[in-house]
Order: C-alpha cells, then sequence, then structure tokens
C-alpha cells in the first residue's frame, strides 16, 4: 500500500492592516474550496495568516498590537474555516498569533500554529521557537521587524504528529533557516515538514542580501528536505503588504530536495503535489540513516555551546597523530 497524501500550500497575498478577520477567513476558504476540488487532503496557510504583519510596527505599550492575537482557536470569526475543512474532509495548518495568560497570571505571546485534521479538530500545536529581529524601537529601519518584542521564544520545540497517514511536523518563518529544526524533526522521523513565512524582502541590517532572498528561502527548505528525507512545504505571505514588500516562491519540496511545484504569483494562490511519503525512506533508509552513520558524540557543542568560541590566536590547534 502507497502511502501518498495530495497536499497543498495555501500561498496568501498581502493582508492590509484594517482588513476583518472575517475577510481573511473568506480568503482562507476560497483556497480550502479550491485544494477541495483538486483532492488534496491538506491545504497549508502560513505565518500570521490571519492579520498583516503588525510587528513591523512599533507601539510603546506592549499591548499595544493585542488586537491582533487570537485568545482562542476557534475563534467565532475562525469557526466557519473549521467547519468547511470538515464538510470537505481536507485539513490544514494556520498561523497565527496567539495571547494567553498563564497559571501564574503572567500574559504570553506566541507565533503559533496548529494543525487541523480532515474532522476539523486540532491535533497539533506548534509555537516558533527562533524569534528574529530586535526588541525595541529602531526607527532608523525603513520598516521595523519587532518581532523579538511581541512575541516570545518557544521552548516546547519542534514535535511531530501522526496525522494524514504520516509523521507532520510544524516550522515558522525564520526557523527554516536553521539546520537544527530539520534535525530535530529528522530524528523523529518527520515526513512532511509545514513551514509558513513571512520574509521582507529587504533587510535592513545587511541589504545586500535583498537579492538573495528568494535564492536563500529554497535553499534552506531544500537542504532541509534532503538532509532529513522529508518533504517540505514552504507558504508565503508575500506581496506588497502596507508598503513592504515580501518574498512569494512558496514551494512543495520532495526528500530528493527538488522543488515539485512553485508558486508562480505574489498574491492568493494555491498550489498542489502528490506527495509519496514513503519515498523518505530513500533517503532516511542509505545515506542519511542516522542510526547507522550519525555521530553525535562528535556533535556536542551543537547542544552545549549558543554562540560562536574561536580558538585562540597563539595555539595553532593540534593536528591529529
Ligand atoms: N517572519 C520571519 O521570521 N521573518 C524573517 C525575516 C528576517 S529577520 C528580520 C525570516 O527569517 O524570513
Amino acid at each position: 500500500m502507497t502511502r501518498t497524501i495530495t497536499i497543498a500550500a495555501g500561498q496568501l497575498g498581502p493582508i492590509a492592516k484594517d482588513e476583518s478577520r472575517s475577510a481573511v477567513v473568506e480568503r482562507l476558504m476560497d483556497l480550502l474550496s479550491q485544494a477541495a476540488e483538486a483532492n488534496c487532503e491538506l491545504v497549508a496557510f502560513p505565518e500570521l495568516a490571519l492579520t498583516t504583519f503588525f510587528p513591523r510596527w512599533f507601539t510603546e505599550d506592549i499591548g499595544g498590537h493585542d488586537h491582533y492575537y487570537e485568545t482562542e482557536m476557534p475563534s467565532a470569526e475562525t469557526q466557519p474555516l473549521f467547519d468547511l475543512a470538515k464538510e470537505l474532509g481536507v485539513g490544514f495548518a494556520l498561523g497565527y498569533a496567539e495571547l494567553l495568560t498563564d497559571d501564574s497570571g503572567a500574559t504570553r505571546r506566541f507565533n503559533t500554529t496548529v494543525l487541523v485534521d480532515q474532522q476539523g479538530e486540532i491535533v497539533g500545536k506548534f509555537r516558533k521557537v527562533h524569534i528574529p529581529g530586535h526588541e525595541s524601537d529602531e526607527p532608523w529601519r525603513p520598516f521595523q521587524h519587532l518581532e523579538r518584542r511581541y512575541f516570545e521564544e518557544s521552548d516546547a520545540g519542534f514535535a511531530v504528529h501522526r496525522a494524514f497517514g504520516g509523521i507532520v511536523g510544524m516550522a515558522t518563518c525564520n526557523d527554516r533557516r536553521w539546520p537544527e529544526t530539520y534535525r530535530e524533526m529528522g530524528l523523529q522521523g518527520v515526513e512532511l515538514s509545514l513551514i509558513g513565512y513571512n520574509t521582507p524582502i529587504h533587510y535592513a541590517p545587511d541589504p545586500g542580501q535583498n537579492a538573495l532572498q528568494g535564492f536563500h528561502n529554497h535553499l534552506c527548505m531544500q537542504a532541509g528536505a534532503y538532509q532529513n528525507g522529508t518533504w517540505v512545504v514552504g507558504i508565503a505571505k508575500g506581496g506588497t503588504e502596507e508598503g513592504v514588500e515580501s518574498l512569494a516562491q512558496s514551494c512543495i519540496i520532495a526528500p530528493s530536495g527538488q522543488i515539485v511545484a512553485q508558486a508562480v504569483t505574489t498574491g492568493d494562490e494555491l498550489i498542489v503535489a502528490k506527495a509519496d511519503l514513503d519515498w523518505c525512506k530513500q533517503y532516511k533508509e542509505t545515506l542519511f540513516d542516522f542510526a547507522r552513520y550519525r555521530r553525535p558524540e562528535v556533535y556536542q557543542r551543537i547542544t552545549t555551546q549558543k554562540g560562536v568560541i574561536e580558538p585562540p590566536i597563539d595555539s595553532p590547534t593540534e593536528a591529529p597523530a
């Protein structure tokens, strides 16, 4: 029996600052309906798929953007999407800003994605691990990237879920640039990784990277797919949103590292691929047979050291005898 799943990336174009949740949910439902017509079992939507990318604006009061967060999922406004998923038998992954009050009464803010099955039930939740950008006002930038002000880093890591007949993991935007993201999931046998993103083309700390945004996007996800023998779906919120141009180029990547489907617009667009989950074994059981070939005993720095420690200048490293 082959384990083939038809998957889609539901790329979004810009979401305006004053666009209502209901209007956005309508757009998501349209993409979900298109996915059903294409016989998909699962459609993955981008990071922060219900609102504009609000971390581009500074507010003195950290709660100044709280109206962009969800305090429950599903909510009254998102319930129709869950209902349609159940009616059409198409699951989805949805990124959103999550606001909660923990047991100690503290307010917590996460950049979250839920995985919803074909019965419209939440079967997995992921909170973004690598939070990029900065914490405080930096008005010198043409626009800001204040994710580190408006979201905390999740310590929950990269869980995977048995769903859709396979092993499914999630990551969010900047997480895709870190090899540890894929390897953490790879070590749990991931077969399908869903990664939504909002990537401005202009990178203020080093604008020399602007022209390479598309290249870097595919480079890291293709490498992650190949080196871990997994399908990867990268889903953009692209186009020019509130004056800021963001990368589109959503894609579906096979365990070989090859892109098998790619968006051609910067707006709302569905791309589809038939994913044979058993293809993952071609890589997981050969070149990347982790149990046979990995050497964790010589990778200690990866989990014990955070920043770079260069060797002392005056003591050259000894060559092994
Ligand atoms: N959303 C997100 O994580 N975006 C970052 C932008 C670069 S850091 C300013 C990314 O890695 O694509």
